[in-house]
């Protein structure tokens, strides 16, 4: 299924009325206080997202999983399926793969199907996490910090792949999680995991082209419950510079204890220029993986002020790679990552309303009132007509929702393509 741009130029005529009246509104109350709107919306509409290859399949937790109908069964599908999400909303312009679940069989198919729904390939992403059926070494006790060097070389080896699948799509970043750790005290010699882990990283980044980075991901717990071996954001960091300067530190929301305070350590690492990679989710206990700003949405406007500032004042930091790593768990898959590219929208919005010159002046001035204010008035205002007017430029859909659900997309898919599950979690 193709949703075209006349199709969605048509549905936006029944709401177009009711948005100039909301949009001027808002227009002139923020233009009363200063904002630049026209600036703002533009940001907006030049914000995307990159949608991982395994998201797009019903979800579930690992106890059991409930197909949705119409899943993709290969990759070709799942790019199409983004496809439709970019059509919707013009802010999912990148799809992030996941090897082994998606090696792609027809690389130069693959990329003329990217190019035509106007997506590009973001981070790869290698899985040292499995045994995939076949596998010649075991990563049932590790895989880069393993003490069995078959294992640490054939998940470097792994990794070397991935780098390579990913030169052939024009990707410029890879993307390593690993579950390395241990599930009771005394099985692993700490020092000698980490040393490993440092090593085998220093080969997989010497392997990169001289123009992409390495994005190493960070997780306090799970599978292993009593250590990780990269467990936190000062572990990563410390591997990133061992590493060298394109090596660098990627936040995961969910992977953090309850209530760190995780918009500091977005203020940390842009200020040293290492923060990489950005993977958006929320969670009420752990790692989740619920869809974004379904539950804690101030924190996340908390983390975006400090994104917009670093974007703005840490030159020495690249631009991040920005991914959504939610499980849907009982949705749509396509409904909740439209829900969760809102979320991120708005709250990017309101981070942009933020007046960051009279913040200065509070904090210059030890007016905490004031300072908490300026953050609230901010958080407080309903963004949502900007999202709508940036999409209103770009040709996407007013109301991304209403309108997958009145184009029938999920009920078009089903009968394409029948029960069949996708591939990956
Ligand atoms: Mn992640």
């Amino acid at each position: 299924m193709i949703i075209g741009k006349d199709i969605i130029d048509q549905y936006n005529k029944v709401g177009v009325e009711n948005f100039n009246s909301d949009f001027d509104f808002l227009q002139n109350k923020l233009t009363r206080s200063g904002a630049n709107v026209s600036e703002i919306v533009n940001k907006i509409a030049d914000f995307q997202v990159a949608i991982p290859s395994w998201a797009l399949g019903a979800g579930g937790t690992r106890f059991g999983r409930f197909s949705y109908g119409g899943e993709p069964a290969v990759l070709e599908q799942k790019l199409d399926d983004v496809g439709l999400l970019h059509a919707l909303t013009h802010s999912a312009g990148a799809v992030s793969l996941h090897i082994p679940w998606d090696i792609p069989s027809d690389v130069s198919a693959l990329k003329e199907s990217a190019k035509s729904h106007g997506l590009v390939f973001d981070a790869m992403n290698s899985n040292t996490f499995q045994d995939q059926p076949g596998a010649q070494k075991s990563y049932k006790f590790g895989s880069l910090n393993s003490v069995n060097e078959d294992s640490r070389a054939y998940a470097v080896e792994h990794n070397k792949e991935v780098i390579r699948i990913g030169k052939e799509l024009d990707s410029k970043s890879l993307t390593v999680w690993l579950a390395d750790g241990a599930s009771f005290p005394g099985q692993l010699n700490f020092q000698t995991a980490l040393s490993n882990t440092e090593k085998s990283l220093k080969e997989i980044y010497a392997d990169m082209p001289e123009d992409w980075k390495l994005f190493i991901e960070y997780k306090p717990y799970e599978p292993n419950f009593y250590s990780t071996t990269i467990q936190d954001w000062g572990t990563s960091f410390m591997l990133a510079n061992a590493c060298g300067e394109r090596a660098f530190t990627l936040v995961d929301l969910g992977h953090h204890l309850p209530n760190t305070n995780i918009e500091q350590i977005v203020a940390t690492l842009m200020y040293k220029g290492k923060l990489g990679g950005f993977h958006f989710n929320d969670s009420k206990y752990g790692d989740d993986d619920l869809t974004v700003g379904s539950i804690k949405p101030y924190a996340l406007f908390l983390i975006f002020n400090e994104l917009v500032y670093g974007i703005e004042n840490n030159k020495n930091n690249p631009y991040p790679a920005w991914m959504i790593d939610a499980s849907h768990n009982i949705k749509d898959p396509l409904e909740d990552l439209l829900q969760s590219l809102e979320a991120i929208l708005i709250a990017y919005a309101q981070a942009l309303l933020v007046d960051q010159k009279a913040l200065k002046t509070a904090q210059l001035n030890n007016d905490v009132v004031g300072a908490q204010d300026i953050l609230q008035n901010a958080y407080r205002t309903d963004v949502r007509p900007l999202l709508q007017a940036a999409r209103l430029q770009t040709g996407a859909a007013l109301d991304p929702i209403a309108a997958y659900r009145n184009l029938k997309v999920r009920e078009t898919l089903i009968s394409e393509r029948g029960w069949a599950k996708a591939t990956g979690l």
